[in-house]
This record gives structure tokens, sequence and C-alpha cells, in this order.
């Protein structure tokens, strides 16, 4: 591996886990781990920095089949077992090419046509997948259900827990320095800067910061590691804090609610599950369980910030979901959402298109996405960069795939091109809702998944296989 692409590796554990929502101590302790497990390299001036932990063959190896039942021949190109398992493989929409128009036959008195948008990731449309009413009525519930704010702003608390981890300024600064030159570059910091629910921070205010705290006193762009011991941990932010922080300048600014589709719920909320299922062709067990509806208003001046739904598969990872049959406490945990259909409830008078940076891009490389005055995840000044953007319009659906296929039939490793972010609303609100499709990429533990939930849908099984339970650390409330 070249040292370029393990830097890719690193830098895009800290993005992915700022994400996902995990508190500041767990990306902390996600950095330690990345950094001890990658030995001693990065204490090399040349050397390659750490490793990352290891890619899984999704699913490990070891995997026993649950069923007990039909065992398959021994087969070194089957090591999973996917035949004996009740889930089956997944269907996995084709792309064909850009612009390839399919039929759909989702509702008895209506064709829908679904359009290719980018093969990477792959990534589809679906017009009028949504009635206006249907929309309408989404929305409604939404606001029955009340909004509540996307993102917390950045509190004391969370960067006291910081200041009380054994960690040294050396460490965290080699952690910094991808490329290993003994200076912090402005990439660097702003890796830094984008633990958590915390400000989103631009080449500006770091020099606006740089100057404020007289942090660069040779003032050429760089922190050394004499300049960097001279700064608290959360200096940046402090700073920030102490200066006001506006909603523009958090990762997202808008505010969301979580409606249950299970048995049970409103009529349009169950009608679009089995949409969503008909879509996707994914099992029906493994969509009924998955995340409930998320709605999202973004007001006037709202944004997100380019992101990844799910992170990266290790062979250490775990899903969030799965925990409870796993048994296996990881500091690398992720949401596992192998699908993404996101529905537009609304047309956008102005801005608020869903960009796509880096769909169809030969190559992706994490640090070119952070140049050293662009930031193309920064989709309040760079969305016009991106390589790819979708207007808003009513009812409309989109559908991609964060993760790509196992070539067996499972999930396999996370589309790095799926990174998308939704632009500045420039005029008026607009309304979105997310279904996201959890599924391990390790196939038992998500058939024990399945096996378990079963149980305390019939009945038989303690609350804690409650969905709200089981999403709890992707902080849905129900
Ligand atoms: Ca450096
Ligand atoms: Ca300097």
């Amino acid at each position: 591996m070249s040292p370029k692409e393990s830097v890719c590796s690193r830098s895009y554990f800290l993005v992915v886990m700022v994400f996902v929502h995990v508190y500041i101590v767990n990306v902390i302790a996600l950095l330690l781990y990345v950094y001890y497990t990658g030995e001693g390299d990065t204490g090399t001036a040349a050397g390659p920095a750490s490793a990352p932990p290891h890619r899984a063959t999704p699913a490990a190896a070891t995997a026993t089949t649950t069923t007990g039942t039909a065992p398959a021949p021994p087969s070194p190109s089957l090591p999973k077992h996917h035949n004996l398992s009740p889930l089956g493989r997944l269907q996995r929409l084709e792309g064909i090419k850009v612009g390839h128009v399919q039929r759909l036959d989702l509702l008895p008195n209506k064709v829908h046509y679904m359009k290719t948008l980018s093969m990477k990731p792959l990534l589809f449309e679906v017009p009028s997948f949504l009635s206006e009413e249907e929309c309408k009525l989404i929305i409604h519930l939404a606001k029955l259900k009340g909004l509540q704010e996307s993102q917390i702003m950045p509190s004391d608390l969370q960067h006291e827990a910081i200041d009380e981890m054994d960690i040294s300024k050396e460490e965290i600064f080699n952690l910094l320095d991808y490329n290993q030159d003994g200076q912090l570059q402005m990439k660097e910091v702003l890796t830094l800067l984008r633990f958590g629910d915390s400000t989103w921070i631009t080449p500006e205010t770091v020099q606006e910061i740089y100057t404020g705290l007289k942090a660069d006193p040779d003032g050429n762009g760089l922190l050394s590691l004499e300049e960097f011991k001279q700064l608290n941990t959360n200096a940046f932010q402090t700073y920030l804090r102490q200066h006001g922080v506006e909603k523009s300048e958090l990762v997202r600014n808008s505010k969301n609610a979580w409606l249950y589709q299970g048995e049970g719920a409103h009529q349009i909320l169950r009608t679009l599950r089995h949409r969503v299922i008909k879509l996707t062709r994914l099992p029906p067990e493994i969509v009924e369980h998955s995340e409930p509806l998320q709605v999202v208003k973004y007001e006037q001046g709202g944004h997100y910030h380019a992101h990844h739904d799910s992170g990266p598969i290790y062979a250490e990872t775990s899903c969030f979901h799965t925990k409870l049959v796993s048994n296996v406490s990881s500091a690398l945990e992720t949401s596992c959402r192998y699908v993404t259909v996101l529905f537009y409830l609304n047309t956008v008078s102005g801005g608020g298109e869903t960009a796509f940076p880096v769909a169809d891009n030969r190559t992706y490389d994490e640090l070119f996405l952070i140049q050293n005055d662009t930031d193309l995840r920064d989709t309040r000044k760079n969305c016009d960069r991106a390589n790819l953007r979708v207007k808003p319009v009513q009812g409309t659906a989109l559908f991609w795939y964060n993760y790509l296929s196992d070539g067996e039939g499972w999930v396999g490793e996370q589309d790095e091109y799926s990174l998308h972010g939704g632009c500045v609303v420039t005029q008026g609100n607009k309304w979105i809702a997310n279904n996201w499709i959890n599924i391990d990429p390790d196939v038992q533990r998500q058939v024990k998944f399945q096996q378990a939930i079963s149980k305390y849908t019939n009945g038989e099984a303690p609350a804690k296989w409650a969905i709200d339970n089981i999403y709890q650390d992707l902080h849905v409330e129900l």
C-alpha cells in the first residue's frame, strides 16, 4: 500500500466518524486505535502513515451457518454460505450507463421510470415516486410529531471530555500530520476540526484563528510541533464559541423528525415502506426492520455539508443495529446503511440541490477534496463545483447504494463516491425524507438480528428489541 493510500484511509475515518455522530471521545478512541494498529510507522519521517484496520473480506470467513441444515459442499469461492442464509442473495439493480431509463411497476395503475444518474455511486432518480398528496401528508405527520434541531450547538461538555483523555500533544500532532513532514498543513488542521457536533471550519476561519490566537508566530501558514504545543486541544473550538457560532456555521443546519413505519403506523408510512421494498427489491423483512423514516426540513439558509451516510467496513467494524446479537464491543461502529432512498417532499424555490461532489470521478482521493483554499465538501461554498447536482422536485425519489456488492450477493466495501450533501436553500423551505436500509456486511449477524427481532415482534423477546432501542445510537426517538 502506498503512503498516499494509507493517508487517505485515516483521514477518511475522521470524516466518516464525524458524520455518523459518534461522540468526541469515541472519535479520539478511534484515532488512537488506528494509530496504534499502525505500529511504529508514524514516527518515521519518510515512512508510510499508520495502516488502517484490516479491510474485511466482508463477513468474516469464520462465520458459521445458523440454520444447521443442508450443508453446502465446501467451496472456497462461496465462503459465506449465502445460499444457506434464509435471507438469500441481495438483489442489486443494474445502472447500465448514465442516462439509461428503465420502467418500474410499483403501482397497479401507474408506470414509473427510473433513470440512472451515475454509476459511481450507483444512483437512480424516480420522478413522481410519491404523489403530491402523499408528500403533503408526510410533511403534516412530521409537523404533528414535532421537529428537532438536527445538530445541537457545540457545548463545553464535549470539549471537556477530550481534555480528560490521556493523549499527549505529540501523539495528536502525529495523528494529524498525514504526510509526516513535521508540519501541519491547512488541510490537516481542517480534519482535526471536524469532530462530532462541532463547527464547520473553513480555511478562512483557520487563518482568522491563527491570527487571533497568535498560533503561527512565524507566519508561514503551517503549524510546527512547537507551535502546536502552545495551543490547548480545544483552542480552535473554544475560540469560535467565544466569538459566537451561527447555525449556518454548523455541519448541518436543519430540523428533523423520525416517523415509525412498522405495523400500526399511519397508512401512508406503510405504503411508503412497501413501495420502497418494490423499488429496491431487497428482502422485505430487512427493509421492515430498518431505520424509521427521517423527515428533514431545511429553512432558507439551511444546508448539510457533504458526508457519507455510512462508514467504511473493516474486519473489526460492527453495525449499530446488530450490536445486540454480535456481543462484540468495537471502537469501529457505523450505521451500515446499505441503501439510501431520499424523497423530495416539495419543489424548492431556490437552491437546496443534492450535490454529489465526486460522482463518476475517475478516482476518489480524500486529499483532493480538501485543497488548501477549497473544500469540495463545503456545500455552502462549492456546490457549483460538484460533479452532479439534483434539483429538488416534489415527489421524486433518489436512490443509491452506499456500499458495493461483495460479488457474492451481499454487502461489500463502502462506495466512497456516495459522498453527498445538501446545498444551501436560497429561497423558501426544503422538505425531504430519508429511508435507510440497514444491512450488516456480516451475513450471519444480519440473520441473527432478523431472528431476534421477529421474536420481539411475536412478543417472545424483551423490549430491548424495540426499533427505537435498536437504532438509539443513531439518535432515533420515536
Ligand atoms: Ca504535514
Ligand atoms: Ca508556523
